[in-house]
Protein backbone atom coordinates (compact mmCIF):
# COMPACT_ATOMS: atom_id res chain seq x y z
CA UNK A 1 0.00 0.00 0.00
CA UNK A 2 1.50 3.57 -1.06
CA UNK A 3 2.04 5.56 2.20
CA UNK A 4 0.43 9.01 3.04
CA UNK A 5 2.65 11.16 2.87
CA UNK A 6 4.57 13.22 -0.11
CA UNK A 7 2.56 15.68 -2.19
CA UNK A 8 0.42 13.21 -3.81
CA UNK A 9 -1.05 12.41 -7.37
CA UNK A 10 -0.11 15.54 -9.73
CA UNK A 11 -0.59 16.06 -13.41
CA UNK A 12 2.39 16.43 -15.18
CA UNK A 13 4.27 19.56 -16.02
CA UNK A 14 6.09 20.40 -19.19
CA UNK A 15 9.14 21.91 -18.24
CA UNK A 16 10.95 22.44 -21.57
CA UNK A 17 9.95 26.17 -22.12
CA UNK A 18 11.08 26.90 -18.39
CA UNK A 19 14.66 28.63 -16.68
CA UNK A 20 15.26 27.16 -13.24
CA UNK A 21 17.87 28.08 -10.72
CA UNK A 22 19.81 25.93 -8.09
CA UNK A 23 21.56 26.72 -5.39
CA UNK A 24 22.95 24.52 -3.03
CA UNK A 25 24.75 24.50 0.05
CA UNK A 26 28.16 22.23 0.36
CA UNK A 27 27.89 21.09 3.66
CA UNK A 28 27.58 17.19 4.09
CA UNK A 29 28.82 17.04 0.50
CA UNK A 30 27.28 13.46 0.45
CA UNK A 31 24.10 14.25 1.29
CA UNK A 32 24.02 17.19 -1.49
CA UNK A 33 24.91 15.60 -3.92
CA UNK A 34 22.92 12.90 -3.95
CA UNK A 35 19.91 15.14 -3.49
CA UNK A 36 21.26 17.12 -6.35
CA UNK A 37 20.99 14.26 -9.08
CA UNK A 38 17.58 13.67 -7.59
CA UNK A 39 16.37 17.18 -8.64
CA UNK A 40 18.36 17.05 -11.62
CA UNK A 41 16.63 14.50 -12.39
CA UNK A 42 13.09 15.07 -11.85
CA UNK A 43 13.93 18.62 -13.72
CA UNK A 44 15.13 16.21 -17.03
CA UNK A 45 12.35 14.11 -17.00
CA UNK A 46 9.76 17.15 -17.06
CA UNK A 47 11.75 18.02 -20.20
CA UNK A 48 13.95 20.98 -18.70
CA UNK A 49 17.02 21.20 -20.89
CA UNK A 50 20.16 21.38 -19.45
CA UNK A 51 20.95 24.85 -20.75
CA UNK A 52 18.27 26.44 -18.91
CA UNK A 53 19.10 24.91 -15.53
CA UNK A 54 21.66 26.95 -13.97
CA UNK A 55 23.27 25.63 -10.61
CA UNK A 56 25.08 27.42 -8.29
CA UNK A 57 26.72 26.59 -4.93
CA UNK A 58 27.46 28.44 -1.26
CA UNK A 59 29.49 27.25 2.05
CA UNK A 60 26.47 26.45 4.05
CA UNK A 61 22.84 26.56 3.67
CA UNK A 62 23.13 30.06 6.09
CA UNK A 63 24.37 32.03 2.87
CA UNK A 64 20.95 30.62 0.82
CA UNK A 65 18.28 33.28 1.07
CA UNK A 66 20.86 35.80 0.08
CA UNK A 67 22.08 33.92 -2.72
CA UNK A 68 18.51 32.72 -4.09
CA UNK A 69 17.67 36.99 -4.26
CA UNK A 70 20.89 37.87 -5.42
CA UNK A 71 20.72 35.06 -8.17
CA UNK A 72 16.74 35.88 -9.11
CA UNK A 73 18.17 39.56 -9.68
CA UNK A 74 20.83 38.60 -11.62
CA UNK A 75 18.58 37.04 -13.94
CA UNK A 76 16.25 39.83 -14.47
CA UNK A 77 19.13 42.44 -15.21
CA UNK A 78 20.60 39.76 -17.49
CA UNK A 79 17.09 39.63 -19.45
CA UNK A 80 16.64 43.08 -19.39
CA UNK A 81 20.46 43.26 -20.72
CA UNK A 82 20.29 40.46 -22.62
CA UNK A 83 20.86 42.03 -26.30
CA UNK A 84 24.26 43.41 -24.77
CA UNK A 85 25.26 39.35 -23.91
CA UNK A 86 24.96 37.67 -20.74
CA UNK A 87 26.03 39.00 -17.18
CA UNK A 88 28.50 36.80 -15.41
CA UNK A 89 28.32 35.82 -11.76
CA UNK A 90 25.13 33.94 -10.50
CA UNK A 91 23.89 33.67 -13.62
CA UNK A 92 26.84 32.44 -15.72
CA UNK A 93 27.03 29.18 -15.79
CA UNK A 94 24.02 26.01 -16.82
CA UNK A 95 24.70 22.65 -15.69
CA UNK A 96 28.10 21.47 -17.14
CA UNK A 97 29.92 23.91 -14.97
CA UNK A 98 28.55 23.18 -11.37
CA UNK A 99 29.05 19.98 -12.16
CA UNK A 100 32.86 20.67 -12.70
CA UNK A 101 33.84 20.00 -9.03
CA UNK A 102 32.58 17.24 -7.09
CA UNK A 103 29.00 16.22 -8.69
CA UNK A 104 30.40 14.08 -11.70
CA UNK A 105 29.66 13.94 -15.25
CA UNK A 106 28.18 15.80 -17.96
CA UNK A 107 25.91 12.81 -19.10
CA UNK A 108 28.37 10.13 -20.10
CA UNK A 109 31.14 12.42 -21.77
CA UNK A 110 34.63 10.93 -21.56
CA UNK A 111 37.07 13.24 -22.40
CA UNK A 112 37.74 16.83 -21.37
CA UNK A 113 37.63 17.97 -24.75
CA UNK A 114 34.29 16.41 -25.21
CA UNK A 115 32.89 17.86 -21.74
CA UNK A 116 34.50 21.33 -22.90
CA UNK A 117 32.74 21.05 -25.87
CA UNK A 118 29.42 20.12 -24.29
CA UNK A 119 29.91 23.24 -21.82
CA UNK A 120 30.50 25.74 -24.58
CA UNK A 121 27.32 24.28 -26.35
CA UNK A 122 25.14 24.50 -23.32
CA UNK A 123 26.27 28.41 -22.84
CA UNK A 124 25.89 29.26 -26.24
CA UNK A 125 22.24 27.83 -25.95
CA UNK A 126 21.39 28.85 -22.40
CA UNK A 127 18.22 30.93 -21.83
CA UNK A 128 18.45 34.37 -20.73
CA UNK A 129 15.14 34.86 -19.23
CA UNK A 130 14.55 34.80 -15.41
CA UNK A 131 14.30 32.31 -13.80
CA UNK A 132 10.39 30.82 -13.58
CA UNK A 133 11.67 28.81 -10.18
CA UNK A 134 14.79 28.73 -7.89
CA UNK A 135 15.31 25.32 -5.35
CA UNK A 136 17.12 26.05 -2.66
CA UNK A 137 18.93 22.81 -1.17
CA UNK A 138 20.66 22.18 1.90
CA UNK A 139 21.60 19.69 4.66
CA UNK A 140 21.47 21.03 8.11
CA UNK A 141 22.31 18.39 10.92
CA UNK A 142 21.93 18.91 15.14
CA UNK A 143 25.00 19.17 16.80
CA UNK A 144 25.42 20.07 20.30
CA UNK A 145 25.03 23.41 20.58
CA UNK A 146 21.88 25.72 19.60
CA UNK A 147 23.92 26.71 16.43
CA UNK A 148 20.92 24.16 14.29
CA UNK A 149 17.76 25.84 15.76
CA UNK A 150 19.42 29.47 14.68
CA UNK A 151 20.77 28.68 10.97
CA UNK A 152 17.25 26.52 10.54
CA UNK A 153 14.96 29.48 11.73
CA UNK A 154 17.11 32.12 9.90
CA UNK A 155 17.26 29.97 6.66
CA UNK A 156 13.31 29.03 6.53
CA UNK A 157 12.22 32.39 7.59
CA UNK A 158 14.67 33.65 4.96
CA UNK A 159 13.70 31.88 2.02
CA UNK A 160 9.76 32.30 2.38
CA UNK A 161 10.70 36.13 2.84
CA UNK A 162 12.76 36.04 -0.46
CA UNK A 163 9.88 34.33 -2.60
CA UNK A 164 7.39 36.61 -1.20
CA UNK A 165 9.00 39.94 -2.07
CA UNK A 166 10.73 38.82 -4.67
CA UNK A 167 7.37 37.00 -6.70
CA UNK A 168 9.49 34.04 -7.52
CA UNK A 169 8.80 30.78 -6.29
CA UNK A 170 11.56 29.40 -4.07
CA UNK A 171 11.34 25.47 -3.63
CA UNK A 172 12.08 24.39 0.22
CA UNK A 173 14.93 22.23 -0.12
CA UNK A 174 16.42 22.31 3.31
CA UNK A 175 16.64 19.37 5.36
CA UNK A 176 17.15 19.65 8.90
CA UNK A 177 17.91 16.37 10.58
CA UNK A 178 18.88 15.33 13.55
CA UNK A 179 21.94 13.15 12.47
CA UNK A 180 23.50 12.15 9.29
CA UNK A 181 21.15 8.83 9.06
CA UNK A 182 18.29 10.56 8.23
CA UNK A 183 19.83 12.68 5.76
CA UNK A 184 21.13 9.46 3.72
CA UNK A 185 17.51 7.97 3.81
CA UNK A 186 16.14 11.42 2.79
CA UNK A 187 18.73 11.27 0.08
CA UNK A 188 18.13 8.05 -1.43
CA UNK A 189 21.22 6.72 0.00
CA UNK A 190 20.68 4.13 2.58
CA UNK A 191 18.31 3.99 5.12
CA UNK A 192 19.05 2.62 8.55
CA UNK A 193 17.34 -0.74 7.87
CA UNK A 194 19.38 -1.41 4.93
CA UNK A 195 16.80 -0.41 2.43
CA UNK A 196 17.12 2.85 -0.17
CA UNK A 197 15.16 6.01 1.08
CA UNK A 198 13.51 8.01 -1.01
CA UNK A 199 15.44 11.04 -2.75
CA UNK A 200 13.55 14.44 -1.56
CA UNK A 201 15.52 15.91 -4.42
CA UNK A 202 13.22 14.78 -6.88
CA UNK A 203 10.12 15.78 -4.95
CA UNK A 204 11.90 19.45 -5.33
CA UNK A 205 12.40 19.34 -9.26
CA UNK A 206 9.12 18.37 -9.74
CA UNK A 207 7.50 21.19 -7.04
CA UNK A 208 10.16 23.22 -9.24
CA UNK A 209 8.30 22.46 -12.42
CA UNK A 210 4.85 22.79 -11.62
CA UNK A 211 5.23 25.84 -9.86
CA UNK A 212 7.86 27.41 -12.70
CA UNK A 213 4.44 26.31 -15.14
CA UNK A 214 1.49 27.87 -12.16
CA UNK A 215 3.64 30.98 -12.47
CA UNK A 216 3.19 31.35 -15.91
CA UNK A 217 0.05 30.52 -16.35
CA UNK A 218 -1.15 32.67 -12.95
CA UNK A 219 0.62 35.91 -14.14
C1 LIG B 1 28.82 26.12 10.59
C2 LIG B 1 27.88 25.11 10.05
C3 LIG B 1 27.58 23.94 10.80
C4 LIG B 1 28.14 23.69 12.15
N1 LIG B 1 26.78 23.00 10.30
C5 LIG B 1 26.24 23.16 9.08
C6 LIG B 1 25.38 22.17 8.54
O1 LIG B 1 25.11 21.12 9.11
N2 LIG B 1 24.84 22.42 7.30
C7 LIG B 1 25.10 23.56 6.58
O2 LIG B 1 24.56 23.72 5.49
N3 LIG B 1 25.92 24.50 7.10
C8 LIG B 1 26.50 24.33 8.29
N4 LIG B 1 27.33 25.29 8.80
C9 LIG B 1 27.71 26.45 7.96
C10 LIG B 1 26.73 27.63 8.00
O3 LIG B 1 25.54 27.33 7.29
C11 LIG B 1 27.38 28.88 7.35
O4 LIG B 1 27.90 28.53 6.10
C12 LIG B 1 28.49 29.47 8.18
O5 LIG B 1 28.06 29.73 9.49
C13 LIG B 1 29.01 30.78 7.54
O6 LIG B 1 27.98 31.76 7.45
Amino acid sequence: MAGIKGPGEARSYDGSSLRIGIIHARWNTQIIDSLLKGTLSALHKAGVPDSNITIQSVPGSYELPYAVATMHKASQTQAASSAVGPVGGFVGSAVGDLLGGSTSDLKGMDTAAEKQQERESLKSSASTAPFDAIIAIGALIKGSTMHFEYISDAVSHGLMKVQMELGVPVIFGLLTLLNEQQGLERAGIGGSDGKQGHNHGEDWGSAAVELGCKRKAWA
